[in-house]
């Protein structure tokens, strides 16, 4: 990987400049929507190449990217061509002391150039899900994909430059975070305002770096999110939705069930259907049709998960299955494998039951009472998701409606349309986007007050 100098940076920011102050700045509404229309359009031409890039970034199975990464990537720049295209500002009447009034009226302007800063676990569906808005309300980007991911932010300039994108609206920088090409970005004071998501302690060095000059920004963060399963579930349907979301691309979801709450009646018998689910998964590589399971995204992520794994048997936990790294053939024993794994037995206070694993595991509790589990639901500085697993609607909106997380969902998991709002509360993010909630972000409104 190549790594951005402080003056590659610099170049890369100041022809997002240019080019926002120039032949960028003059397009209209109109023409921004047909250039992101076509970028969609030629994202699906290219979606092979994509969806090989993406697999040999992360090294996640073929379906993840073919089924769900890569065309919501490509359906976001045309959902957010849609909103620009409809959306409507404010306008009031307001009266004066001459009985004449005033009109006063919004109009949406453009930030300028906005960073954006990428993670590796779903690399172009969360690079694009920032650019999309930002393009779509006329600002200009200069983007830094995750070091570990570098492949699809460059296919996307690629498609950028296909469908005449004018230079220097879209620019990708690569490189590390700290004290690399992620600080210089930050600290550039030709950066209006800064998305990022990544891992609360990073937002932390980054909003420290953006309070020079007060630029504005958006955060999605880490999680650690509890699945609440009630004994009137459909038993089936909520292990292979806790399966899912707890071991997706291989635990590495932000928005994944790491505590999974269990209502008594029916605890050991899910143990045992969740354990049967995990038993049956086949590590290999991404274009392996037999295997649905990858490595984690590097040693060193590798390392981190397996040191939460070993700390979680020093707490006390039972371990239902999994635990350790599995045992691979020669010709793939140099991954970074681990078992996806279940723990019971654990204490709210353990480690793995507060901080984020971004692994291949959950814990699994037993629960008596629903204003318990939702007190141990809300019991983390985290606020981003939840699963809530019932047949009885009413008992699901009634808790959904008391669980401090930016998206519940009831009987499934990472479905959302593009229009809504999406972050997280507490230390999970700052800021919603999606729909014309992006809009909050990636653009200032303008009141005029005309005197009639
Ligand atoms: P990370 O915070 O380590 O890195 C994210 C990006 O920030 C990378 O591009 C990295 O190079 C850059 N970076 C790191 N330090 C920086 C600094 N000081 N200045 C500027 N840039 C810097 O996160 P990660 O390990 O890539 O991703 C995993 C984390 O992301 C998990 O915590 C996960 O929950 C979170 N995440 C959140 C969401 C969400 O929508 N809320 C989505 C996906 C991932
Ligand atoms: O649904 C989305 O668009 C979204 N941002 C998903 C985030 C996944 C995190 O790993």
């Amino acid at each position: 990987m190549t790594e951005a100098s402080k003056a590659d940076v610099n170049q890369a920011v100041m022809a997002a400049k240019a080019a926002y102050q120039g032949e960028w700045g003059s397009y209209n509404v109109g023409q921004r929507v047909d250039m992101l229309y076509a970028v969609a359009d030629e994202i699906t031409r290219r979606f092979d190449d994509f969806v090989t890039a993406e697999m040999a970034d992360t090294g996640q199975p073929k379906a993840i990217m073919t089924h769900a990464f890569i065309p919501r990537g490509a359906a976001n720049f045309k959902v957010f061509a849609d909103v620009i295209k409809n959306v409507a500002t404010e306008s009031f009447q307001t009266t004066t002391p001459d009985g004449l009034g005033a009109v006063n009226y919004a109009i949406r302007v453009p930030k300028g150039v906005i960073g954006v800063i990428s993670p590796w676990n779903a690399p172009f569906l969360l690079m694009r899900w920032k650019v999309g808005p930002a393009l779509a309300c006329g600002n200009t980007v200069v983007v830094k994909p995750s070091e570990e991911t570098p492949m699809t932010a460059a296919l996307l300039g690629e498609v950028m430059q296909t469908v005449g994108l004018p230079n220097g609206v879209f620019n990708v920088v690569n490189g590390f975070g700290p004290n690399s090409t992620g600080e210089f970005l930050t600290h550039h004071p030709d950066v209006d305002a800064i998305t990022f998501t990544g891992e609360a302690v990073t937002g932390t060095a980054i909003m420290k770096a953006a309070a020079e000059g007060m630029r504005d920004l958006s955060f999605e963060l880490g999680g650690k999110n509890a699945s609440l399963v009630f004994a009137d579930c459909d038993f089936e349907q909520a292990v292979e939705g806790i399966y899912r979301s707890s071991f997706l691309n291989s635990g590495q979801v932000c928005l994944g069930a790491e505590r999974v709450y269990v209502e008594r009646p029916i605890f050991e018998k899910f143990v045992e259907a969740l354990k049967c689910k995990v038993e049956g998964v086949k590590h290999g590589r991404p274009d392996d049709v037999d295997a649905n399971y990858g490595p984690m995204i590097s040693h060193e992520h590798q390392e981190k998960v397996l040191s939460y794994y070993k700390n979680a048997v020093e707490e006390g936990a039972t371990v239902i299955v999994g635990g350790g790294v599995p045992d691979m053939p020669d010709d793939l024993k140099d991954g970074a494998w681990v078992e996806p794994t279940i723990w019971t037995g654990l204490p709210e206070t353990a480690t793995v039951m507060k901080e984020e694993v971004f692994g291949p595991c959950c814990h699994i509790a037993p629960f008596d009472d629903e204003q318990g589990v939702i007190r141990l639901a809300n019991d983390t500085p985290y606020g981003l998701s939840t699963t809530i697993w019932t047949t009885d609607l009413s008992r699901g909106h009634r808790v959904a409606a008391k669980i401090d997380v930016g998206i519940t969902w009831i009987n499934s998991w990472f479905l959302r349309d593009l229009r809504t709002a999406f972050g997280g509360s507490k230390q999970s993010g700052i800021g919603r986007e999606g729909g014309v909630h992006s809009l909050e972000f990636y653009t200032e409104t303008r009141n005029i007050c005309v005197k009639l």
